[in-house]
């Protein structure tokens, strides 16, 4: 079918579809908005443009009201989202990333669910600096929002595999090879020159073409027995294959993700499916060709049903796997056996194999100094000291990586001089937590996450100890609204904002992240929370079978019944109890 049909054939085009084709390659008009010192904001057009270029225009929602009130316009701010594959940085970067939090940003970083960093509360005049000095120690920020492949997550611990950096390179190759062409983002932010005349455009995006994919796009790489990146959640994924002691190639899964809208069943969290395998060599086309089909039959019509996982359910996933074996001219192999064991990241000092890695824990990945807790201070001069890297989880901690026999003392000595944590006193409940940003930063925040979920874990881990639950290791998540930032869907419980103070609560995830959870209670309060969740965790302390994860108990135990596919995810359970 012509482009341009399979573009329309789900109504009339959304209207961004129009600004990207329109904005010649991502450049809008955002270098005039930064100029513009009447207003703190950048237009709307140029916003939806930016994000491509790896920010977010925002407004600092805990003054908005009081801002309202006194006929000011809101507290506008920017946050910038860098783009670091594998989580890979080095201590140099981290002390500069360091630095621009407390000179242009709000003195805290965030270290994100997609292994990077987030700055928050940066003023429009200071962004172009930021952006600028960032791209000096190397690091970019292109693509790390926007409707393109966002940064490339793999797993992420050096001492888990032997086959780790072999791994990690091809997670680069793929995030390298799914850039965007376009020269705008150094035009604007490093003062390229221009490379389009005034007769027009001379560039091209072989990969994207001029409006990019319908939709954000999401990729993954996955080493079994570790499913730290949570490879169910991505729209396409990678599992790596080792056998004979030799990388043999990765399986293939597509079609997963974690955004939804309450009260619109044709949105659901969906999990990713297993199509097939390919040699190591063949990654990068595999992984340009699945991009492209998106690009082509995505929704762009409808941005709500607009992700690669609606593509792939409109149409089977048999329809996908023979579009895709037509556009590479060869087949897929058949998927090769593998088992993931969890999602969660392991804590502490391991050691490698020519050095030591070190996992802090960094509760839902928020870098910052409060009195008596210098977390911020304390990881910075561990960065002075340290010659190796700083590698951010999919769980939002952070690993010391590559530690010298000779510098381990030494740091060891900074963990304890600051009281960073590797988690081990923690209870298994809070060290297998995430919570997602929302308030004060994120505009479409229903109910507090990030700032709420170490409170409630507080009240939990009474419950937890008086029921002699305390190790045990639950994988809880939160996320501020059904967008799912903090992959909610794939937790054994989960909490979903619905309104200040208001959760939706979901039971049944897979402990290994290769199961929906389903809702179990809506739009409740703190004292429900624990109230219902107390007999539950009381009856799994006394009746659950060895090893058996609290995800599968409640099923078997029927609190809730167990999801198969995004599908049934809203399916009403009669088993509820
Ligand atoms: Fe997210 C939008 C934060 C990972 C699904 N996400 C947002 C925005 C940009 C809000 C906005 O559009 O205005 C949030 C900015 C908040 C702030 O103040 O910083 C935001 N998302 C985050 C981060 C920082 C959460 C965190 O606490 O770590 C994560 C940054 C990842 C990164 O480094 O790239 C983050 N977001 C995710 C994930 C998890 C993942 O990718 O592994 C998901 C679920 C997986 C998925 O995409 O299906 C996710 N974010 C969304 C969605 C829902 C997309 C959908 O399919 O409907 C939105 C809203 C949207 O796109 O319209 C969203
Ligand atoms: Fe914001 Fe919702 Fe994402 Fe949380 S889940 S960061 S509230 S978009």
């Amino acid at each position: 079918m012509d482009k341009n049909k399979l573009a329309e054939q789900n109504g009339p085009l959304d209207r961004l579809e129009q600004v990207k084709e329109n904005s010649n390659f991502l450049r809008g008009t955002i270098a005039e908005g930064l100029e513009d010192p009447i207003t703190g904001a950048i237009s709307d057009d140029d916003n939806k443009l930016l994000k491509f270029h790896g920010s977010y225009q925002q407004d600092d929602r805990d003054i908005r009201d009081e801002r309202r009130r006194k006929k000011l316009e809101p507290a506008y701010q920017f946050m910038i989202r860098v783009r670091t594959p594998g989580g890979v940085t080095t201590s140099e970067q981290w002390l500069v990333m360091d630095e621009l939090a407390q000179k242009y940003a709000n003195g805290t970083m965030k270290l994100t669910t997609r292994q990077t960093y987030q700055l928050h509360g940066i003023l429009k005049r200071n962004l172009k600096k930021t952006m600028q000095e960032m791209n000096q120690a190397l690091m970019t920020t292109i693509a790390a929002c926007g409707d393109i492949n966002r940064n490339v997550m793999c797993n992420v611990n050096p001492a888990q595999s032997d086959y780790h950096s072999e791994v990690y390179a091809w997670s680069k190759k793929i995030s390298d090879h799914l850039l965007p062409k376009t020269n705008a983002y150094h035009e604007i932010w490093l003062d390229d020159e221009k490379i389009v005349d005034s007769r027009g455009i001379k560039e091209t995006e072989p990969i994207y073409g001029p409006t990019y994919l319908p939709r954000k796009f999401k990729i993954g790489v996955a080493i079994p027995p570790s499913n730290d990146v949570d490879i169910y959640s991505q729209d396409l994924g990678f599992i790596a294959i080792i056998e004979n002691e030799k990388l043999q190639g990765f399986n293939i899964a597509v079609g997963g993700g974690m955004g939804m809208t309450h009260g619109d069943t044709k949105t659901y969290p969906q999990i990713a499916r297993v199509i097939g395998f390919c040699a190591p060599e063949k990654i990068t086309e595999v992984a340009e060709h699945v991009v492209m089909i998106q690009r082509d039959y995505g929704n762009r019509s409808n941005r709500k049903n607009a992700r690669f996982k609606y593509t792939i359910d409109a149409r089977g996933i048999d329809w996908f796997k023979d579009e895709l074996n037509s556009r590479l001219t060869w087949n897929l192999e058949a998927p090769r056996p593998y088992h993931f064991e969890s999602n969660g990241d392991t804590y502490g000092w391991v050691k490698g194999k020519d050095s030591w890695h070190l996992t802090l824990f960094i509760q839902n990945g928020r870098v910052k100094d409060i009195e008596g807790y210098e977390l911020m201070t304390g990881l910075r001069e561990i960065a002075k000291v340290h010659t190796g890297d700083f590698r951010i989880t999919a769980n939002q901690n952070l690993i010391i990586a590559d530690v010298t026999d000779e510098k381990k003392q030494e740091i060891t000595d900074l963990v304890e001089t600051y009281h960073l944590t590797e988690g081990r006193h923690l209870s298994g409940l809070r060290r297998n937590s995430i919570a997602c940003v929302a308030l004060p930063t994120c505009g479409l925040a229903m109910a507090e996450s990030e700032r709420y979920l170490p409170v409630l874990l507080d009240k939990m881990e009474g419950i937890l100890d008086e029921a002699g639950l305390h190790e045990e290791e639950i994988v809880i998540r939160m996320s501020g609204c059904p967008n799912g930032c903090s992959r909610p869907g794939l937790a054994e419980i989960a909490f979903i904002g619905k309104a200040p103070g208001k959760y939706n609560m979901y039971l049944g995830g897979a402990f290994n992240g290769s199961r929906l959870n389903k809702l179990y209670k809506e739009n409740i309060g703190e004292k429900e929370i624990l109230d219902s969740l107390r007999p539950i965790l009381f009856q799994y302390a006394k009746e659950r079978y060895k090893g058996e994860h609290f995800g599968d108990f409640v099923i078997r135990a029927g609190y809730v019944e167990k999801v198969h596919s995004g599908l049934d995810f809203h399916a009403t359970s009669a088993a509820q109890k």
